[in-house]
């Protein structure tokens, strides 16, 4: 499609299939994993054994709640603790209940490109822990990131939990640390998860499940080709691939055609030809270490001010400041 048709493309989501379909090699974006069926396999996901990151993320910050708090809520002094990416908050609880039990002065403030995660995440605090007094922002990462920077008054604290980060190659994770820091005061914290590089097998069972809810997860991205612009992927005809790279600490997930094949996309008007064995690529998780974080940070401008981890080191939460 030439420039002067870009105009035809209803979505920049239909954009960047057509982009990633007609290059080489193929890829499609992991942002687009999630819709109401990828957001219910992605908790699926979460709560499954060999998803390691949920349990270890939620047992470093039941293990430093305390010290976590007095970061915090330095000298007392009332602070908004704005998270990206809330989801259902489950992690996140852990922290809030013992803010509230311990009488620190607080507001939260989740953030998520999905009103409807919001409005359930809002619920369900209001019963859960009705004391809390909480305020969602809708949009995305780069619009809330904006609306952090201009609210004045409180000092901020802002999570981003669960290893998001690991989604975006380095260049990106240096651009979006430096849309924080760009949002904060040099008095605020920024609180992050991230994934540490292990056993090699400990990461690839993580990512190729054996009951397959990764797979159907890598996949929902065709089924939603699919259903919202009228494509007829066969999922069966494509293979979840999952690879590890120990030495730069990148997993890579690719769809893999099983045979030569010809699918149509309807509303890009769009025949795309796949030779037997040839690769969609669709995510990278990255895995990191105490080199790679002080790294992105110095890129970035901030300053690791503190860390934590879980028992076995798999997974770290760092604190940053500007
Ligand atoms: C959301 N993100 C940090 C997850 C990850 O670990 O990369 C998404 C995921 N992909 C496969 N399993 C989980």
């Amino acid at each position: 499609m030439q420039n002067n048709e870009i105009s035809t493309f209803t979505s920049v989501f239909e954009q960047e299939v057509y982009e990633g379909l007609t290059t080489h090699p193929k890829h499609l974006s992991s942002k687009y994993f999630y819709d109401e069926i990828g957001d219910k396999l992605f908790q699926d996901i979460m709560a499954m054994p060999e998803y390691y990151l949920t349990d270890c993320e939620f047992d470093i910050l039941e293990e430093h709640k305390e010290t976590i708090a007095k970061l915090f809520g330095k000298n007392g002094e009332p602070f908004s603790l704005f998270e990206l990416g809330a989801g259902d908050g489950k992690k996140t609880k852990v922290l809030l209940r013992h803010f509230i039990q311990n009488n620190i002065s607080f507001d939260y403030r989740p953030i998520d490109i999905s009103q409807n995660a919001l409005d359930q995440l809002e619920d369900a605090l209001n019963h859960e822990i009705p004391e809390l007094q909480i305020n969602t922002l809708q949009g995305t990462y780069f619009e809330t990131l904006r609306a952090i920077g201009d609210s004045n008054g409180r000092r901020k604290v802002i999570l981003f939990l669960g290893s998001n980060i690991g989604n975006l190659l380095h260049p990106q994770a240096v651009e979006f640390l430096k849309n924080m820091k760009d949002s904060i005061n040099p008095d605020d914290l920024i609180f992050m998860g991230f994934d540490q590089k292990k056993n090699p097998q400990t990461i690839l069972d993580a990512y190729n499940d054996k009951t397959g809810i990764t797979e159907a997860f890598n996949k929902n991205i065709l089924a939603r080709i699919n259903k919202e612009m009228g494509g007829n992927f066969i999922l069966d005809k494509f293979l979840h691939w999952e690879v590890y790279d120990p030495e730069t600490g990148t997993a890579k997930s690719y769809l893999v055609s099983k045979e030569k094949q010809t699918v149509s996309i309807e509303s890009l008007a769009l025949k795309i030809r796949l030779n037997a064995w040839e690769t969609i690529h669709t995510e990278i998780s990255q895995k990191y270490d105490d080199a790679v974080v002080q790294w992105l940070a110095e890129q970035a401008g901030l300053k690791i001010v503190t860390e934590f981890t879980d028992a076995a080191q798999q997974y770290k939460n760092y604190v940053f400041k500007k």
